[in-house]
């Protein structure tokens, strides 16, 4: 099921009020074909797709792709990181930028398949229980008549 992400949630794509974006990315489970909305004033903010390079040094000078609506959608189309970083000036050096990893969906472990195994030691046991039981009856008699012989 493809999800739909508003990045920095309430507080949406901004580099004022401090929030860390790798936090938000690090708290998602992103997949391909889910949504990321970057949603800010474009006045002041847009959004650039660049290169991890790019990221690390907050070049925004050849980025891959350019959103400068405001309200722009991006959708996760393949695996592996996926680099966002405001082309504002110093913007992206103040915590304006974001890494998100597209993973692919961890193959849940199917339960082992159930046998008819579990039935048969309990048989088993009950059927040596019985053997026991009896065992013990008939040492017991046996001592009880002996006991009565002597
Ligand atoms: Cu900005």
């Amino acid at each position: 099921m493809a999800a739909v992400y508003q990045v920095g949630d309430s507080a949406g794509w901004t580099s004022v009020g401090q929030v860390d974006y790798q936090e938000w990315a690090a708290s998602k489970n992103f997949h391909v074909g889910d949504t990321l909305v970057f949603n800010y004033n474009s006045q002041f903010h847009n959004v650039k797709q660049v290169t991890q390079q790019a990221f690390e040094a907050c070049n925004a000078t050849s980025p891959i792709a350019t959103y400068t609506n405001g309200y722009d959608t991006v959708t996760l189309e393949k695996l592996g990181h996926f680099y966002f970083i405001c082309g504002y000036p110093g913007h992206c050096q103040v915590g304006q930028q974001i890494d998100i990893l597209v993973s692919s969906p961890t193959s849940s472990l199917s339960p082992s398949p159930s046998t008819d195994q579990t039935t048969e030691p309990s048989a088993a046991s009950s059927l040596y229980f019985s053997y026991n039981v009896c065992w013990t009856l008939g040492v017991l008699l046996a001592f009880c008549l002996s006991g009565f012989a002597y």
